[in-house]
């Protein structure tokens, strides 16, 4: 997967050097690239905002300083047609994975969710672009789209950041970590939380010693009994997603219960 992420901060992606997500560009299956949007000015100072339309406080992004900055990315020239266009048919799942994907992190835009990272997984090229400010203008995404490129907006949560790079570093850690190759383990991520079609969270997790500092762990754990191991987890997952996360459990399909479940 080739990663490329537009910022007026790149250096904020050095991040993506380190840890699992370094690995994984020496290991070959990822390349994340990180472009400063200020390298697609002609002025002198280099100015990416401007004033909104309509008044209000806060600085707006300009659309033409984007617009050739993704044009560049996207292998898009002013004066030929769109690559992109009609190039390849979706897959099962609407998803068309071998054109780039633009995606703009958008505090009003809808929420990131594990089922959108698992879809962007499947994607060759993903375009971030990170919009500072009071955001970026609108047009911006109602024109790729009508291009015929993939553009989506999410938000990360319900909460303001002063920009994008931070919700963009979330979405990328979401979505890399699910590429295949990408984790040592692949169980990793099949049993923990919001994966799979259930999204129940993740039971609670104990390492030895079986007695610190006067808590046990579950004496169920230290049975031996996987049957008996399975039932109290899957218990501790139901018990903890209604108490915390009753939401979870309101999107549950009643049909995928198992049978002691319904007999609860
Ligand atoms: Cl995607 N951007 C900003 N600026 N703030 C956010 C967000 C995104 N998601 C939640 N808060």
């Amino acid at each position: 997967m080739k990663i490329d992420i537009v910022s007026v901060f790149p250096e904020f992606f050095e991040v993506a050097q380190l840890s699992l997500l370094g690995k994984a560009q020496d290991k070959g299956i990822l390349q994340v690239q990180a472009h400063n949007l200020r390298d697609w000015t002609h002025d002198v100072h280099h100015s990416v905002d401007d004033t909104p339309v309509g008044g209000g406080a806060g600085m707006v992004m300009k659309a033409e300083v984007w617009a050739e900055c993704l044009d560049d990315l996207l292998g898009l020239s002013t004066s030929a047609p769109t690559q992109a266009q009609g190039t390849s048919p979706a897959d099962a799942t609407g998803f068309t994975d071998r054109q780039p994907v633009l995606i703009f992190p958008n505090p009003s835009a809808p929420l990131f969710t594990q089922s959108a990272a698992s879809e962007l997984s499947q994607a060759e090229h993903l375009i971030f672009g990170c919009g500072r400010y009071e955001g970026y203008d609108a047009r911006i995404p109602t024109y790729y789209r009508r291009q015929g490129i993939q553009t989506r907006e999410y938000s990360i949560g319900d909460y303001i950041l002063n920009g994008g790079e931070a919700a963009v570093a979330v979405m990328v850690e979401a979505i890399t970590r699910l590429i295949p190759g990408f984790m040592g383990n692949p169980n990793s991520i099949i049993e923990e939380s919001y994966t799979g079609d259930e999204s129940l969270l993740e039971y609670r997790q104990y390492t030895r010693p079986s007695s610190w500092r006067g808590i046990e762990v579950p004496s169920i754990l230290t049975s031996g009994d996987h049957g008996k191991v399975d039932r109290f987890r899957r218990d501790e997952s139901l018990e903890l997603t209604s108490r915390i996360r009753p939401d979870l459990i309101e999107h549950l399909d009643c049909n995928r219960l198992d049978i002691k479940d319904k007999n609860k």
